[in-house]
């Protein structure tokens, strides 16, 4: 995409003000947003830079400020690495240390635009009423103390809040999480927030604030001690903000920016008029094979995605996924879905891409609903298709299990999943796979009624969960791709 060599950005950038609020900047943001408005900033200029709030982590913060908030971000291509500075953030805040400044900058008239990459689990708004998790706890503590929030919605909500005191207009808010429409579950969840205790500012913000969905991909790894190092090797400047990612990235957004936005077209974005097909496609083919890869992986022992792309039968099985997902979208003009496939498999095989399957798997209670889920429902009743989806839900059981076996008392913190706690209460006793399958598939408000209604996929689940138990990820594998 952008022209990435290992020069510095060009010194007008830095000069600018900032026009930008994003909210999560750990290392996908730092790899994608930040570099097309960086990229965008240098072409066209405009004051776009970016304040970065940081919901939990303060070392994030605290690194970034100390280094003027410029940043160095790997790009690792098949011939070798390549760096770049990148200079579009202007400064960074701990939200959790103070959310005042947090509020002052989204109270300023410069801040146009809101950004955001917080992960699924932070929005705390439920996905098919669209009504606000009341028992979120970061929504429950905000509702409580709208005036010192902790959350994502309680933020949003009190900035607009001051705005509207104010009588400036409301910025622009762009969810960049892989969550389908994302910007219209966003804008129902902080209309439903406003709602509960200002009416007006609810009307307010329906009326006048603007939500554009945008789908976003690239592949981030969490940065290592290697990272680090290479950065250090590649510019000279030592950064422990440093981050890597894989040379391709894509940015689908919906063009509905009323007090404009930066020339993000300069470094690749697509701006659409309807982003929905391309996050369908994104989340099932690219996001549902990297859930099926990790689960599958951590079952059998497959470190990094591109371990589990070199082995020929686990590879045919992922090219099995992607086809079985693409059957569930309507053609999208100008995308061929069997290309996109392939230049995915080609992304997973990156041999410079260190990325870990653990890493991918945590949250599978947010994640698998529209990564596993939704495109079982779209695929014909009893379908053979099925199986890959029943495979990657059966895997994602036994990881669980698994992992509440090997240390029951530590349990909590290795699933990784804001649901944690119920998942050990569903696997407390010793259970064979059709009850581990009863007792998970119910979690309250998560597998869809279809699903729980259907026969067909609860054995097709179990018997993939039956084999992966006794007989591990491997014969899971052979058994799917000769089904
Ligand atoms: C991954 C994504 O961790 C995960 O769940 O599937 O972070 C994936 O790497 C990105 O969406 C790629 O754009």
């Amino acid at each position: 995409m952008t022209p990435s060599d290992n020069s510095a950005a060009a010194p007008h950038a830095d000069m600018a003000m900032a026009g930008i609020v994003h909210i999560g900047i750990g290392a996908f943001h730092r790899a994608h947003q930040a570099v097309y408005t960086d990229v965008a900033m240098q072409a066209k200029g405009g004051n776009w830079r970016i304040i970065g709030v940081s919901l939990r982590s303060t070392d994030i913060v605290d690194a970034l400020n100390a280094q003027d908030c410029a940043f160095t971000v790997i790009e690792r291509h098949p011939d070798g690495p390549r760096a770049r500075r990148i200079t579009s953030l202007s400064k960074a805040i701990a939200a959790s240390r103070d959310v005042a400044p947090v509020l002052d900058a989204l109270a300023d008239p410069a801040i146009r635009i809101v950004t955001i990459t917080v992960t699924e689990k932070a929005y705390g708004i439920d996905r098919v009423s669209g009504t606000v998790q009341a028992e979120h706890p970061a929504v429950k503590h905000d509702l409580a103390y709208p005036a010192t929030p902790t959350g994502l919605l309680g933020i949003l909500v009190a900035g607009l809040k001051r705005r509207k005191q104010a009588g400036i207009r409301p910025f622009t808010i762009v969810s960049c999480d892989n969550l389908p429409s994302n910007g219209v579950l966003l804008r129902n969840g902080v209309i439903d927030f406003a709602k509960r205790s200002d009416p007006d500012l609810a009307g307010w913000i329906k009326e006048n604030a603007s939500f554009p969905s945008t789908m976003v991909d690239r592949i981030t790894p969490a940065a290592t001690a290697t990272t680090l190092s290479d950065a250090k090797r590649l510019t000279g400047i030592d950064d422990p903000a440093a981050i890597e990612t894989e040379p391709f990235s894509q940015w689908v957004i919906e063009d509905d920016f009323p007090d404009g936005r930066p020339a993000w077209e300069e470094a690749g974005a697509i701006l659409v008029h309807d982003v929905e097909p391309y996050e369908l496609m994104k989340l099932r083919m690219l996001n549902g094979s990297h859930s099926l890869i990790a689960y599958l992986g951590q079952v059998g022992d497959y470190r990094y995605v591109r371990d589990a792309m070199a082995n020929e039968a686990f590879s045919q099985l992922v090219a099995q996924h992607m086809e079985n997902a693409a059957a569930t979208m309507a053609p999208l003009a100008g995308i061929d879905f069997s290309n996109y496939g392939a230049e995915l498999v080609a992304r997973f095989r990156n041999p410079e891409i260190a990325h870990e399957t653990r890493q991918i798997a945590m949250d599978g209670t947010e994640k698998l609903p529209q990564r596993i889920f939704a495109p079982a429902c779209d695929l014909p009743q009893e379908s053979k298709q099925i199986g890959t989806f029943a495979l990657c839900f059966a895997a994602w059981m036994a990881v669980m299990r698994q992992r509440v076996n090997t240390a029951p008392d530590a349990a909590a913190e290795l699933l990784n999943d804001p649901r944690a706690d119920e998942i050990i209460d569903a696997l407390a006793v010793y259970q064979d796979a059709a009850d581990i399958y009863e007792n998970l598939s119910k979690l309250p408000g998560w597998m869809p009624r279809q699903l729980q209604d259907s026969s067909f996929w609860r054995e097709a689940v179990i018997e993939r969960l039956s084999i992966l138990l006794s007989s591990g990820a491997d014969a899971a594998i052979t058994y799917e791709i000769n089904e």
